[in-house]
């Protein structure tokens, strides 16, 4: 069974005003769309590895075929990274972690603030397309750091619990050239429910 489009956890006029319905519904429908299109493509000639998780692939790129190893790192890359986007985005959330979680980052980053200032650096700061993230190094320590393209932390061993995405189709319809904005926004919806559930789950 080809891979499937998870449907996307909230109407796409959830996360106004700070990330407006037409951007998500093309976010969403269209790009993210297209990346599993293209990924489901490309693996038609080895259909056993269905079987095994997008996250699984993008794990140990190496162990591919080498003829798939870039357009599952660019596709696969795609469909796992925006996955993970949407999940840990929605209506009602942004504010800070409570927890372990907010113990970590206070722990590894000083205080919630300082965390912010520089994930939003790393996002806003990213030279032309990718992804700004909060991660788990090898070691198990929170990360802040960012990928180019659709290249995922997990092909870099590291554990990824938070993204933001600023590809311009992120938020140039709203925001125009403005990615400060869209990334200052983007802090209003961040479910820190979904991020804290997956630093627990991590660290099992
Ligand atoms: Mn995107």
């Amino acid at each position: 069974m080809p891979y499937q489009l998870p449907a996307l956890p909230f109407a796409y006029d959830a996360l106004e005003p700070h990330i407006d319905a037409r951007t998500v519904e093309i976010h969403h429908d269209k790009h993210h769309q297209t990346y599993l299109n293209n990924l489901n493509k490309a693996l038609e000639g080895t259909p056993e590895l269905f079987n095994k998780a997008p996250e699984v692939l993008l794990k140990d790129l190496n162990a591919l075929p080498e003829a798939l190893r870039k357009t599952v790192r660019n596709q696969g890359g795609g469909f796992v990274n925006h996955n993970f986007y949407f999940e840990c985005l929605g209506p009602k959330a942004g504010g800070e972690p409570t927890g372990d979680l907010a113990a970590a980052i206070q722990k590894a980053f000083g205080n919630f603030a300082a965390f912010k200032e520089k994930l939003t650096a790393a996002s806003v700061g990213h030279f032309g397309s990718g992804w700004g993230w909060l991660s788990l190094d090898k070691s198990g320590q929170l990360t802040v750091h960012s990928t180019a393209n659709q290249d995922s932390p997990l092909s870099e061993g590291l554990t990824p619990l938070l993204t933001c995405d600023v590809w311009e189709h992120a938020y140039y319809l709203k925001y125009q050239n403005l990615r400060a904005n869209y990334v200052g926004a983007w802090w209003n919806v961040v479910k820190w429910d979904v991020v804290a559930a997956r630093y627990a789950a991590a660290r099992k």
